[in-house]
């Protein structure tokens, strides 16, 4: 059996955290059975979720969860990708993961507005967490601190806002034109990439966050488009 550790559904997304949206994407895809266990992030071997169990081995990192999981089939998802297509499939899921990845995170939680709709689920997933009412306040600032540090070691968080705005707008500019009218990111048939890409249109689009950014998301009609067939496909 597969277990998922995750953060739990929130703002009508399947998870908070668009990686662990990912990994349970994947596995929608390529129809295997798992559990979902509400995890604490803090006792997770990396401080980070999400995290899989299979078979008694736990394996922290999403990317590394979809190349274990997918070293154990026969049919690749990928397979029918030639190396060129492979290679632009992997600087748009770098690019979302490691760029766009710490401009929503900077929209979420160092901003008022974001943090006005993100705290309060905060609060929430730290009381699924077993943290008393009283603490969560508390912990949930100490929490903010240190995301908008980790953004900022990453180097988005010391940009300007304007900047950060800037740089999310350019690669939903870029995703949505490499994406064009394609069913999936790579053509005809779901890839592994479709699990990173459907995570991050969904959180990009996500109804419960306005803002610069989102709304530019939502003025691409194929980004709307494809996140909404990928929903019904593999969400619903
Ligand atoms: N490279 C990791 C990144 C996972 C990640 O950044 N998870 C975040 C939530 S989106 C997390 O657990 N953050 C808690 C922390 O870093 O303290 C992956 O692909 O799984």
């Amino acid at each position: 059996m597969i277990q998922v550790h995750k953060f739990g559904p929130a703002f009508g997304l399947p998870d908070a955290s668009p990686f662990v949206t990912k990994v349970e994407t994947y596995l929608r895809i390529t129809g295997q059975t798992y559990e979902v266990v509400t995890a604490d992030v803090r006792k997770a071997p990396r401080g980070q979720l999400p995290v899989v169990l299979i078979d008694d081995k736990r394996i922290p990192d999403s990317t590394a969860i979809v190349d274990f999981l997918e070293g154990k089939r026969s049919e690749k998802l990928d397979a029918h990708l030639d190396e060129h297509e492979r290679a632009i499939a992997f600087a748009f899921k770098s690019m979302l993961e490691e760029h766009l990845y710490f401009g929503m995170l900077y929209l979420r939680w160092a901003t008022e507005d974001g943090w006005k709709v993100f705290e309060p689920n905060l609060r929430s997933m730290l009381g699924n967490m077993g943290v008393p009412g009283i603490l969560r306040g508390m912990i949930a600032k100490k929490a903010r601190k240190q995301v908008t540090n980790r953004a900022k070691t990453q180097g988005i968080g010391r940009a300007s806002h304007e900047e950060i705005v800037g740089a999310c707008k350019k690669i939903l500019d870029a995703f949505a034109i490499q994406l064009g009218e394609k069913a999936y990111f790579c053509g005809k048939k779901p890839t592994t990439f479709d699990a990173t890409t459907y995570a991050f249109a969904a959180g990009a689009l996500c109804p419960a966050f306005d803002n610069e950014v989102s709304r530019h998301a939502r003025s691409k009609e194929n980004l709307v488009r494809y996140e909404a067939r990928l929903k019904e496909q593999y969400w619903q």
